[in-house]
C-alpha cells in the first residue's frame, strides 16, 4: 500500500519537460534541531551533550528533536521519550517551550524577509525563499543564502542549514545534504545527475510504509522510477503518481508563495488488496496514523488550530464518501475508528483507499459544511 499526503497547499501539478524550473533561484532554509538549540543557545552548559526535546518518559512522551550529539545515540523526532532513555542514558530530556520557539521562529522569518518578499515558512523552522530577481551578491543564489544564515546566526546564535536550486523539491532535498550548520546548491546543470542517485526516502511524501512498498517493486533511487511510465505510477500510487513522475526527474514548477493558506492536511492509503469489512480497515488505523501524526508535528504550527478530524474512503467501484467531526478533537485512533465506522456503513462494500486528516481554521474562518457533519 502507499501512503500518500495531500495538502491542499501544494496541489498536484504536471510539469512537462518545457516547465520553467530552469531559470529559476529556489532557497529552503531550515534551522538545526530547531526547539533542542533554542534551549541550549539559553542554557550553554548543555553544549556538546546530548539534549532532547519532548514529553516525559514515564508519561508516554515522545521527543519533537534531538541535538546532533544525541542523534549519535539513534534518537529522532517522534521516538518515544522512554526509548529515548533506554538508547542514551545520559540523555538530557527537557520539556517543550513552544511559546519561546514561535518568538524565534517570528525572529528568523523577518531576517529571511530582509532577502526576498517571496517566501513561504512550511513550519516554524522552515522556509522557501525565491531569489530569482534579487539583485544581492550579483544575483548569486548561493552567496545569498549563506548571507541569510550569516545573518541568522548573528542575531539569534543559531545555525540554520540551507539549499540552493532550480526548485522547491531539490531545494528542500539539498538543504538537508550538509546538515548540520551548512549549505548546498544543486546548480541546473548537476540536476540530471544529482536527482538519478537520490533515494526514494528522500522524496516529500514517502515515509516509511511507502518506502517499503517501493522498495518491494525494486524502487530504490530515482533512477530506478524513472524507468517506470506514468500510466504504471498512477496504478501504484494513484493520483500522486503523476507527481512522482516529475518530481523522479527533478521537475517541481510550484510556486514560492504564502498566499494559499492551507485549509486541511491529511494522509491517503490505497491498498493493492481491496478491505472486505470495516475490521480490516480498522486494522490498516495505526499504520496510517503513525504517518499522519509525523505528517502533521511537522506542519501544523499551532495545534489549536485544528478544526475538525476528516476520515475519507474510496470503495471498490471508485465511489467516496466523507465524515468529519463538527467540532475540534484531539487527533487519536480511537476518534478516527468511529469516524470510520460510520463512513463504511453508508457504502458497506470493499474499501480501496483510506484517507484521515484534519480541517485546520483559516485566518477568515469559514462555516463548517452542515451536510457531511457528525457529531460524535
Ligand atoms: N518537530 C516536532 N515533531 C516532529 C518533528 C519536528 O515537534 N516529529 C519540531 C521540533 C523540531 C522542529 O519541529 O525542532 C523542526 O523540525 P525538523 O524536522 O526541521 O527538525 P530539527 O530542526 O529539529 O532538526 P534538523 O536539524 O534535522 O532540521
Ligand atoms: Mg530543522
Amino acid at each position: 500500500m502507499s501512503s500518500t499526503p495531500i495538502d491542499l497547499k501544494q496541489p498536484t501539478e504536471v510539469a512537462t519537460s518545457a516547465a520553467p524550473t530552469r531559470g529559476r533561484k529556489i532557497i529552503h532554509i531550515d534551522m538545526d534541531c530547531f526547539y533542542a538549540a533554542v534551549e541550549i543557545r539559553d542554557n550553554p552548559e548543555l553544549r556538546g551533550k546530548p539534549v532532547a526535546v519532548g514529553g516525559r518518559a514515564d508519561q508516554r512522551g515522545v521527543l519533537t528533536t534531538a541535538s546532533y550529539e544525541a542523534r549519535k545515540f539513534g534518537l529522532r523526532s517522534a521516538m518515544p521519550s522512554a526509548r529515548a532513555v533506554k538508547l542514551c542514558p545520559s540523555l538530557i530530556l527537557l520539556p517543550v517551550n513552544f511559546e519561546k520557539y514561535r518568538v524565534e521562529s517570528r525572529r528568523v522569518q523577518e531576517i529571511m524577509r530582509s532577502f526576498s518578499e517571496q517566501i513561504e515558512p512550511l513550519s516554524l523552522d522552515e522556509a522557501y525563499l525565491d531569489v530569482t530577481d534579487s539583485p544581492a551578491f550579483g544575483g548569486v543564489a548561493t552567496e545569498i543564502a549563506r548571507a541569510i544564515r550569516q545573518k541568522i546566526f548573528a542575531e539569534t546564535k543559531l545555525t540554520a542549514s540551507a539549499g540552493v536550486a532550480p526548485n522547491k523539491f531539490l531545494a528542500k532535498v539539498a538543504s538537508d545534504w550538509r546538515k548540520p550548520n551548512g549549505q548546498f546548491t544543486v546548480a541546473p546543470p548537476m540536476v540530471e545527475k544529482f536527482v538519478r542517485q537520490l533515494k526514494v526516502e528522500k522524496i516529500p511524501g514517502v515515509g516509511k510504509v511507502t518506502a517499503a512498498k517501493m522498495h518491494d517493486l525494486g524502487l530504490f533511487t530515482c533512477a530506478d522510477l524513472q524507468t517506470w511510465p506514468i500510466e504504471k505510477l498512477q496504478h501504484k500510487f494513484g493520483s500522486w503518481g503523476v507527481r512522482l513522475y516529475d518530481l523522479c526527474r527533478g521537475l517541481d514548477i510550484r510556486e514560492v508563495s504564502d498566499e494559499g493558506e492551507r485549509k486541511s492536511l491529511s494522509v491517503e492509503t490505497t491498498f493493492d488488496k481491496d478491505l472486505e469489512t470495516v475490521a480490516a480497515c480498522q486494522a490498516q488505523l495505526p499504520e496510517i496514523f503513525e504517518d499522519f501524526t509525523r505528517r502533521m508535528a511537522k506542519a501544523i504550527q499551532e495545534p489549536e488550530i485544528i478544526k475538525a478530524l476528516v476520515v475519507k474512503l474510496k470503495f471498490h467501484d471508485f465511489k467516496q464518501t466523507t465524515v468529519e467531526t463538527n467540532q475540534f478533537k484531539t487527533p487519536s485512533i480511537e476518534a478516527f475508528r468511529e469516524l470510520l465506522a460510520v463512513a463504511f456503513a453508508r457504502g458497506n462494500k470493499p474499501v480501496r483507499l483510506i484517507g484521515i486528516g484534519v480541517r485546520l481554521a483559516t485566518k477568515k474562518t469559514e462555516p463548517a459544511s452542515a451536510q457531511l457533519t457528525l457529531d460524535i
